[in-house]
């Protein structure tokens, strides 16, 4: 459920000239990571996501910026604001999501669990509300 996608602290390593934040493969990430990406350059207004997936874990962090995500699980939806880098929004498998509110210049870093594949994709909402009730 939308309950089940913690909102992770990530460990910071800082001295007087900055921070650094580090994640490794189930150290602190619960999942290997297969795949990394990051969203930029999202021009005022936009909004992106309106998918699920079925099996794909996510790690997203505002790297930069900030940015809402709307996570659904098909009974309940939650708003999750996303807005420095030492926090992560930890995505289960089955969740609808949609992002908007970027602020300018910001950037949506992901660490995935899997490689890139159109079929892990549910696109249609009134498919992904039909897998939630019967699988
Ligand atoms: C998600 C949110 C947080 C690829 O070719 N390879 C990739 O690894 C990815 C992620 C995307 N693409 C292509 C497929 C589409 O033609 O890039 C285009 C946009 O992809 P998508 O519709 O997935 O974009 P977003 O920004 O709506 O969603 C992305 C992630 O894909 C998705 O898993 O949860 O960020």
């Amino acid at each position: 459920s939308v309950e089940d996608c913690e909102i992770v602290e990530l460990p910071i390593v800082h001295n007087e000239n900055g921070n650094i934040t580090v994640l490794e493969n189930n150290i602190n990430i619960p999942f290997d990571i297969k795949r990394v990406y990051y969203l930029y350059d999202v021009p005022m207004g936009a909004e992106r996501g309106g998918h699920s997936h079925y099996q794909l874990q996510q790690y997203v962090v505002a790297a930069s910026g900030s940015f809402n995500f709307i996570l659904d699980d098909g009974v309940n939806k939650r708003e999750v604001f996303l807005n420095h880098p030492n926090k992560a929004l930890h995505i289960k498998p089955g969740i609808w999501r949609e992002m908007k509110d970027f602020s300018s210049g910001s950037i949506c870093l992901v660490l995935a669990s899997m490689e890139y594949t159109e079929k892990d994709y549910i696109r249609e909402y009134k498919d992904f509300l039909n897998y939630r009730k019967n699988g």
